[in-house]
């Protein structure tokens, strides 16, 4: 006999012979009957076991919660509960027991603190609305994928243990590669920008970033899953274009594919309408200051500034034309003030979830950038050489997956969107 799911088990399975396998979420046992609840990826089931006559090899006392079962069963056609189906039990296999007591619970509606919640993930993720979060961020991904492949993008996997920093020194992770330093990549930025020069002109990549950022904060991990696009012959205004289909088609597919009600009673899971406005630098930073903040131009926003400029924007929006100084040296200045760069973050409220830009594009003019930034060109070598030899003008950008994830489900924490967290303290489990 196959497998139903028990989101399968509908009007047409009534009165009939089916199979199912989970976990034990809970026993009730009764004067005359018990009660097993057996749950599966999809949903929970009732299953209902007489005492007056005992199934053959079967016995309830050393069942533990948690255990995993196989149950065949029949439908009856008279259900007692409108909201969980009920098989009555014809044959039950324990397939594995569960060792007692738990160390988090699971079945009941118990809040646990984060700590002891990510200390036992595995348990953790086997709650309903925890699954659910990890299946949105997978229709988004999936939404994603779809949409740059449709533009004409390839996926592409670049290295993982490289030899310099894109996003800036301090946030580097050192590692030992043979006789080597070697670091882990914070961004795939280099060689995404150097696949533009192999004539790839369109290329995306799903990986992880590392950064050692040493602040904990709830919407920082030190690794997380960056989604990067990269495409030759185009601009910030081309790339700005992209990120904002890619972000409908994801949330759209999220929409379109979501299978519980826990993940569609978000309040931010409405397909955004585009384009997004684009709001100048200059612009946050009037409204910041008349909101009596101080800040120069020049200054990168406080969380607190962040907010302000949220509550005059609040659903997704760019923030453009960001100040040359504060931007990474692959980054275009703007040809008609140097001061400026042709640079976006795209933002949903006061959360950033995609830096990108027009890239550098002249060797000489990257060279220069780097001096500026006080890098050493030639750190650089393997990235510059591919700019002597015909690289075409780009642009491109860098989305956090598990930051858009968070802000779809109005989660208050990014290491519940992160299957294992690594923070500050954490890299078990
Ligand atoms: P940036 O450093 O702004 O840009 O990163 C891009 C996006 O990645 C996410 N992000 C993070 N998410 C979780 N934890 C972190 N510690 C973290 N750091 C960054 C954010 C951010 O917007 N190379 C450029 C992109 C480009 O220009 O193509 C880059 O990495 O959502």
């Amino acid at each position: 006999m196959n497998r139903t799911f028990i989101s399968q088990l509908g009007p047409e399975v009534l009165g009939k012979a089916v199979m199912v396998e989970g976990w034990v979420h809970e026993i009730k046992r009764l004067k005359s009957v018990d009660f097993i609840m057996i749950r599966d990826k999809t949903g929970i089931a009732q299953v209902t076991v007489k005492k007056d006559s005992p199934l053959k090899g079967f016995n309830l006392e050393s069942l533990n919660r948690e255990s995993v079962l196989k149950v065949k069963g029949l439908v009856p056609e008279k259900q007692i509960s409108r909201n969980m189906i009920e098989i009555a039990a014809t044959d039950i296999e324990i397939l594995n027991r569960s060792a007692a007591p738990l160390p988090l619970p699971v079945a009941e509606n118990i809040e646990s603190d984060l700590e002891t919640r990510l200390n036992n993930r595995f348990l953790d993720l086997r709650r309903h609305e925890n699954y659910s979060i990890f299946e949105v961020k997978s229709s988004l991904l999936w939404g994603i994928r779809t949409f740059l492949h449709s533009q004409g993008f390839i996926e592409v996997n670049t290295p993982k243990v490289v030899a310099s920093s894109t996003e800036g020194g301090a946030d580097l992770f050192k590692v030992k590669y043979f006789e080597m330093d070697a670091y882990l990549n914070q961004s795939p930025q280099l060689y995404k920008e150097i696949l533009i020069s192999s004539g790839f002109e369109r290329v995306f990549e799903v990986g992880p970033a590392f950064r050692a950022e040493k602040h904990n904060t709830t919407h920082h991990l030190n690794e997380f899953t960056s989604v990067d696009i990269e495409m030759g012959f185009s601009d910030h205004e081309d790339a700005m274009l992209m990120l904002e289909g890619a972000v409908k088609s994801g949330i759209e597919n999220v929409v379109k594919s979501s299978t519980r009600p826990s993940t569609s009673s978000s309040t931010s899971l409405n397909v955004p309408e585009i384009p997004f406005p684009r709001i100048e630098y200059s612009r946050c930073l009037e409204l910041v200051q008349a909101a009596g903040e101080k800040i120069e131009f020049g200054s990168d926003f406080s969380p607190e500034q962040l907010r302000i400029i949220g509550d005059s924007y609040p659903g997704f929006y760019f923030i453009t034309k960001w100040p040359s100084e504060l931007r990474p040296f692959y980054t275009m200045v703007d040809p008609d003030d140097e001061t400026l760069s042709n640079s976006f973050d795209l933002q949903f409220r006061e959360r950033e979830i995609t830096s990108g830009a027009q890239r550098v594009h002249d060797p000489e003019m990257l060279r220069n950038r780097f001096l500026k930034k006080g890098l050493k060109p030639a750190d650089f070598d393997f990235y510059l050489n591919s700019f002597l030899y015909g690289m075409p003008p780009h642009a491109g950008w860098g989305l956090g997956l598990e930051r858009l994830t968070m802000i779809l489900l109005d989660l208050k924490n990014i290491r519940e969107t992160s299957l294992f967290p690594r923070d500050r303290t954490r890299i078990v489990p």
